[in-house]
């Protein structure tokens, strides 16, 4: 399993959903990368697992704080997810 770090230059919309978070004790996980937007020309797929979103790790975050974190970064977005492949 490899550790990658993203980054998505623009703002919001980025072009990805997720699932899971704490409130359901499952990760975080990209479920779906809208085709040609800014997430799907930066890498993310779907699958990948999140790790840290603007540095801050999300293991203790439920989907809708990390969804805040996401929507309140302009400018650019830094991710680390895990990729399983
Ligand atoms: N759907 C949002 C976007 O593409 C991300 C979500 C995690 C808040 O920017």
């Amino acid at each position: 399993r490899v550790h990658t770090s993203l980054t998505l230059f623009g703002s919001p919309p980025w072009g990805f959903r997720l699932s899971g978070g704490k409130e359901f004790n499952q990760p975080l996980v990209i479920t779906r990368v809208t085709p040609g937007s800014i997430s799907a020309k930066s890498g993310l797929t779907a699958g990948d697992v999140l790790i840290s979103v603007n540095g801050q790790f999300v293991n203790e975050m439920t989907q809708d704080e990390c969804e805040a974190k996401v929507k309140q970064a302009v400018g650019s977005l830094y991710l680390v997810v895990e990729k399983n492949a």
